[in-house]
């Protein structure tokens, strides 16, 4: 469980207000930027591979993978999941470091929804 930071905008009175008048401040919770992370097409990474980092990087199911393995080939690039700025950016670096590690060109992007 995590809680989202209250931000007050003015003081409850408002600032120069000395009309008497009873005003209100209504408080705004902000929520954090959410990232995409995309995977993009390549000629040479072997489609089990990116089906491969799919299902280990992103928990998604070997039917899913294959399905969005198959999108970014027909398309050129999909939105393989949406993600705080920490985790977008551990899962790109992830799947960077395994394609590099095992001489794979993939390339794994993220950009702010
Ligand atoms: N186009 C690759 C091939 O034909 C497969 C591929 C799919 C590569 C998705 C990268 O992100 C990718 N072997």
């Amino acid at each position: 469980m995590s809680l989202s930071p209250i931000i007050l905008s003015g003081t409850p009175e408002g600032p120069g207000n000395d009309s008497g008048l009873l005003t209100k401040t209504k408080s705004k919770t902000q929520r954090p930027p959410l990232y995409k992370v995309m995977l993009l097409n390549d000629d040479y990474t072997p489609m089990e591979f990116v089906v491969h980092v799919l299902e280990r990087f992103f928990g998604l199911s070997h039917a899913q993978a294959f399905d969005i393995m198959l999108t970014v080939h027909k398309k050129g690039l999909a939105v393989v999941g949406v993600f705080s700025f920490e985790v977008a950016e551990t899962k790109v670096a992830q799947v960077m470091d395994f394609a590099r590690r095992h001489q794979h060109p993939l390339q794994c992007t993220m950009e702010k929804e």
